[in-house]
């Protein structure tokens, strides 16, 4: 029975404001109230039980005491199994026009003039809700969209593929990758013997291992870092047409890295390093943007590729299907509170909208079950929906009844369908009333446990990623292989990854072999490697689409150089050049870079004319790793006082082995030589020139300044020099 409802729901309609007005009637705000007890009766004293006496015992009356106490006694839920440590942002998403309305009906993809509400988590995989940001590991890239026609949630990964084909060995993937079973070590790495024993034994994994060895792994910042929605899904527009869509985010600023050697002290130093940078970015107006851009496939080419679409070990070169552009989403505002927010939002791949289905890509099939699943055991009910920051913004009516926590409080007699009672009510929508239906497929076969043929090659795209990188990055790559497999105590089952490496590419195995103890094996067959299917079978290239090469892969192919939010160290001592400082610092804001005074320890220092500058930072509270660059202003006092300190000494050359741009003047040339700055031609005689030499940037006494901070913005444009990478000095 249709109810005539139907133009109150038509002219329904979301902007971002409204997520915010929704949770706004959640939010309390304790500003100028009394404290209450959780039924509103108004707390007089907080410090103290209430005792027999006042060295007596604690009162069992003491309500207080006892709710204060129970609340802090339950104040975990269980921790995600995986993804446990992420960082939260709310957002917007709006398309940039409405051409996609070729492909789908998705109106929050197709209707410009709609900013969508977003919030998204940004997750380490491996490690617990308490370790650190900066591990090697893949970073997860979830949003959900709070669409007028419900929430649609992008679960993806900064890496596009995935270690399995099937969801049912995922179990497996997460249990050898997690701490080991008997001492709960390593914490947040997968550099142990279960992972490699896995990961060896499953030679589809091997693709997204390059990738996980890759600098991919370290981002720099969850803003510089692309998404991905791994997983090809489906697009269909308003004549049920389909087209087969791969999502992909790309942030504005660019993507770049740590190196392995600064993500590994900043997981001592600050290891809330990635988590700090999102927050305070937002915090300073500094909105991460990311674009959203979608691959389409044509139904009718699904099997044109070298590959199956259906299979998440593999990527569809962007040489063979381009990036399409669809929109940007923005992240303004932090979240009001950690845990009603980032911990308690609720992902499901499942959650879609009209415009949007799935496809069998069987490892995307077992998510679907997964993640609703799992919600459950966080939760201990159904009702985790209902929840602020899970609930969609549009109207949500259903017979869906009690159990744990239910917060909304239905009408009506009929908790069932079909009814009469209740008028029919909540109905069904028809499809031109963004009624949900599922794109008709045609599905036949025997019910079977296996795996089609056409996801038999695993390495081809391995090779692909292999050969698409330059040369720092292979670099990278080899020397994360020596540090993942030189933790393997097992030497069988480096022995046994090795010999998947051969597979990738003879080169890239002798390298990583070179670091590991172990020799190439020979012949490379299944007697002396192990189990699993020979080169030839696992190897083939068919005859579909295919590049051997595939530029977009590679980070450095696509860098874009900008300074924006890009953090300088300006080291100073007593006795330093004031406007010199005050040049470089202008040209830095320009830029929209940002710099902090780092020196000895907090408090004011004294320029050699006479001005006073507020320390930021001592070197006792920061590292160069904490910063993208550095700067050493000239003074001949200040530079004086910095080469007597190792503090300041090992900045720079720490700044100088991380390949980082590093920038001075004056005397502060002599230091650069003292901290071990080398390879470099520091020996310029003159004093008028500015010296732009593979990120160290020197100009002599008489240079000119502006010269010298132009030079010094575009050497940290280029993010890290990795040029003189070869030449670097121990830190
Ligand atoms: Fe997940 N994944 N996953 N995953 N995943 C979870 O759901 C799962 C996979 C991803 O910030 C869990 O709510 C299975 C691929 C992200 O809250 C769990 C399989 C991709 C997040 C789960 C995969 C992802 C999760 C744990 C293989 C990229 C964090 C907590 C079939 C496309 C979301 C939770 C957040 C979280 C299951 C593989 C992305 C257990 C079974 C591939 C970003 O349900």
């Amino acid at each position: 029975m249709e109810k005539n409802d139907n133009k109150k729901e038509k002219s329904f309609r979301v902007d971002e404001n409204s997520k915010d007005k929704q949770l706004e009637q959640f939010r309390e705000d304790p500003k100028d109230q009394y404290m209450t007890t959780d039924q509103g009766l108004r707390i007089n004293h907080t410090d103290d039980s209430l005792k027999a006496g006042s060295r007596g015992p604690t009162l069992m009356e003491d309500f207080h005491f006892r709710e204060k106490m129970t609340h802090l006694d339950h104040e975990s839920i269980p921790e995600r199994v995986v993804h446990a440590r992420g960082s939260g942002a709310h957002g917007f998403f709006q398309p940039y026009d409405d051409s996609l309305k070729a492909f789908t009906k998705a109106k929050f993809l197709t209707n410009p003039n709609t900013k969508t509400p977003v919030f998204v988590r940004f997750s380490t995989v491996v490690g617990s809700r308490g370790s650190a940001d900066t591990v090697r590991d893949v970073r997860g890239f979830a949003t959900k969209f709070y669409t007028e026609e419900g929430n649609y949630d992008l679960v993806g990964n900064n890496i596009p593929v995935f270690f399995i084909q099937d969801a049912i060995k995922f179990p497996d993937l997460v249990h050898s990758i997690k701490p080991e079973p008997d001492s709960e070590m390593p914490q947040a790495s997968a550099a142990h013997d279960t992972f490699w024993d896995f990961s060896s034994l499953m030679p589809e994994s091997t693709h997204m291992l390059m990738w996980v060895l890759s600098d991919r792994a370290i981002p720099r910042s969850f803003r510089m870092m692309q998404g991905f929605g791994v997983h090809t899904f489906r697009f269909i527009n308003e004549a049920g047409k389909a087209t087969f869509v791969k999502f992909h985010w790309r942030p504005t600023i660019g993507t770049h890295s740590l190196v392995w050697d600064e993500a590994q002290k900043l997981g001592g130093k600050d290891p809330d390093w990635l988590r700090r940078d999102l927050w305070e970015a937002i915090e300073q107006g500094n909105y991460p943007e990311f674009e959203l851009s979608v691959q389409l496939v044509p139904e009718e080419d699904e099997f044109k590729f070298d590959f199956d679409l259906l299979d998440a070990t593999k990527l569809i070169p962007e040489e063979l299907v381009p990036l399409r552009p669809v929109g940007k989403m923005t992240l303004n505002r932090n979240p009001d509170n950690f845990f009603a927010e980032t911990e308690q939002v609720a992902f499901h791949p499942g959650n879609l909208v009209p415009g949007i289905d799935v496809t069998n890509d069987p490892l995307l099939q077992g998510r679907l079950f997964s993640y609703l699943d799992t919600q459950l055991n966080r939760f201990n009910s159904s009702n985790f929906t209902e929840v602020p920051i899970n609930r969609p913004v549009c109207p949500v009516h259903n017979h869906h009844g009690a159990g744990f926590m239910k917060m909304t409080i239905g009408k009506g007699k009929a908790n069932y369908w079909p009814n009469s009672i209740d008028n029919g009510c909540p109905m069904m929508a028809p499809e031109n009333m963004g009624g949900y239906v599922h794109h008709q497929e045609k599905v036949e076969g025997h019910k079977i446990r296996a795996r089609s043929e056409s996801f038999n090659d695993h390495y081809s795209q391995a090779t692909q990623f292999w050969n698409s990188l330059t040369e720092p990055e292979k670099d990278h790559l080899v020397s994360a292989a020596h540090f993942e497999l030189g933790k393997v105590k097992n030497k069988a089952i480096r022995e046994r990854q090795l010999a998947n490496f051969y597979k990738v590419d003879p080169t890239f195995a002798a390298l990583v072999a070179a670091g590991i103890g172990v020799e190439v094996p020979k012949g490379m067959d299944v007697e002396s490697t192990g189990n699993y299917e020979d080169n030839e079978a696992s190897h083939k290239m068919k005859k579909g689409k295919s590049v051997s090469t595939s530029d977009a892969v590679s980070m450095e192919k696509n860098k874009i150089e900008s300074a924006k939010t890009r953090r300088v160290a300006i080291l100073v001592e007593n006795g330093f050049e004031y406007n010199e400082v005050m040049q470089v610092q202008e040209a830095l804001k320009a830029a929209g870079a940002q710099s902090e005074i780092v020196s000895m320890l907090l408090g004011k220092r004294l320029s050699s004319s006479g001005q006073e500058l507020e320390v930021d930072k001592s070197h006792v509270t920061t590292g160069s790793i904490m910063y993208d660059a550095v700067y050493i202003p000239d003074g001949e006092n200040s530079i004086r006082a910095m080469a007597m300190k190792g503090d300041a000494l090992h900045f720079i050359s720490e700044a100088f082995k991380h390949c980082k741009t590093v920038a001075t003047s004056g005397h502060g040339i002599a230091l650069l030589q003292k901290a071990f700055v080398v390879g470099i031609d520091l020996a310029e005689k003159d004093s008028r020139k500015v010296m732009s030499h593979k990120g160290v940037i020197t100009a002599g006494n008489d240079a000119d300044a502006e010269e010298f901070a132009t030079k010094f913005v575009e050497a940290i444009q280029k993010h890290r020099h990795w040029d003189r990478e070869k030449t670097m000095t121990p830190a």
